[in-house]
């Protein structure tokens, strides 16, 4: 147990705490190249995730924002951290952890916080001084010679004062992403870690889940397989849909009967150290499926394994480019099945897009929609983790009757490799559509 009796994790941060620091000077070096004529110094005015609450005294489970955290490794909410540099290469940062103490009163309620020389661990402040000081500390900081770095989203009471104080304020969001869509080893092996945890977690909610009568008991076994693997939370509320109501790709409700004649698609992803999974995969609730069944999802993994190989095998790998390989992969392998019929490319194509509206990748590290203003129109250095997600909605009006009203996505998450092409983090958690059946006990 530690000082502030809080139990030491099941899987201890990956993130040495220099590395925080070698993160805050990377992008304050980013920053410099930045100012404009006039400008001395940049400010960098980072906002946390605020506490905040369901009903009286109900919170809603608290996460910290990724980019704060990113730079300073402060889970703890409701703080603010400035960073301050001159323009000069040799110039020193200053930092200043804005956050507060809690009461004895408030202890005995919610527990102690950390300590500060365990915020100053990560956060590597030169002073720590309470929230109520924060815009009495940006009047001091802030002069016409500044230019201000700020997440403008956060505050806008914020924002406009410190408008009216330095010579220039710009959005931050896309600096900090810029660095953070690549990984470092530590990063690499906390993604992983938390991929590993997540594979593992979807096989056996799989493993469980053969006859279940209800979307509800499976978002439990998710819960309960991701927790007792170590996970913190659900990294975001997981997509638990029976039948036809996969065609919904965001659907939340996860709570309908299961019919025992449908499938399921469950998208789930498990959060440890800040970092995320993101996995999807579809299964017979009965353990067998009918042929209209098999035969389209035989036809989407198909495109999924060949997705895979053709990354692995790309020079320099690119989203866009396997965005376009998607729709081609799927209008070839659906037109083979017979769920298009068009002999014209160009229809092909875009009954392809119909079936399947999204996007084959997104980023992936500390939230599972990673770094979205980085462009999925470039070409990937080693060690940026994303999504390889093709999938199928047949609408119930769609002309080929017998695949109506069946939805699938099948979903891993891999990364650019040093060694070139890319590496399975989510290899624990089978595709096949027999492995499936060996994991839920109706095959050999
Ligand atoms: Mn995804």
């Amino acid at each position: 147990m530690l000082r502030s009796g809080r139990s030491l994790p099941m899987w201890p941060s990956r993130i040495p705490n220099e590395e925080y620091a070698m993160r805050r000077t990377n992008l304050m070096n980013l920053l410099k190249k930045e100012v404009k004529t006039g400008e001395k110094q940049v400010v960098v005015v980072m906002k946390g995730a605020r506490k905040s609450y369901i009903a009286p005294d109900v919170p809603h489970a608290f996460r910290q924002k990724s980019h704060f955290r990113y730079l300073n490794g402060i889970t703890t909410p409701d703080c603010y951290y400035i960073m301050q540099s001159g323009i000069s290469e040799s110039s020193k940062e200053t930092n200043i952890l804005f956050a507060d103490r809690r009461s004895a009163y408030d202890e005995l309620w919610e527990g102690a916080l950390p300590t500060e020389s365990e915020w100053e661990k990560t956060a590597k402040f030169t002073e720590c001084v309470p929230t109520s000081r924060i815009l009495q500390t940006l009047e001091k900081v802030c002069d016409k010679g500044t230019a201000v770095f700020f997440d403008s989203t956060s505050d806008d009471l914020l924002y406009k004062f410190v408008q009216a104080k330095a010579n220039s304020v710009r959005e931050i969001n896309h600096f900090i992403e810029r660095r953070r869509v690549i990984k470092s080893p530590s990063e690499m092996s906390s993604m992983r870690d938390v991929c590993n945890v997540g594979a593992q977690t979807m096989s056996s909610m799989i493993s469980g889940s053969r006859d279940l009568h209800n979307e509800n008991a499976i978002c439990g076994l998710l819960e309960f397989e991701g927790r007792r693997r170590g996970s913190e939370m659900q990294a975001y509320p997981p997509v638990i849909a029976g039948g036809v109501r996969a065609n919904t790709i965001h659907y939340l409700d996860a709570n309908n009967d299961l019919n025992p004649r449908e499938c399921v698609l469950v998208d789930a992803g498990c959060d440890l150290n800040g970092y995320v999974s993101d996995v999807t995969r579809c299964f017979p609730i009965s353990g067998f499926w009918s042929d209209a069944q098999l035969s389209l999802y035989e036809a989407l993994l198909y495109v999924h394994e060949e997705l895979l190989t053709y990354a692995h095998s790309m020079e320099k790998v690119r989203l866009s480019a396997l965005f376009r390989r998607m729709n081609e992969l799927l209008a070839a392998s659906f037109t083979e099945l017979g769920l298009i019929r068009s002999t014209d490319h160009k229809e092909m194509i875009h009954q392809a897009e119909k079936l399947c509206p999204h996007h084959v990748s997104h980023y992936l590290g500390m939230d599972v929609h990673d770094c979205p203003t980085v462009s999925r129109d470039i070409d990937l250095p080693p060690n940026v983790p994303f999504t390889i997600e093709p999938g199928v909605y047949v609408p119930m009006d769609w002309p080929v009757k017998e695949f109506r009203g069946i939805g699938y996505r099948i979903e891993d998450d891999v990364a650019t490799s040093e060694a070139g092409g890319i590496e399975l983090l989510t290899a624990a958690v089978p595709r096949d559509p027999i492995e499936i059946q060996r994991l839920m006990g109706t095959a050999e």
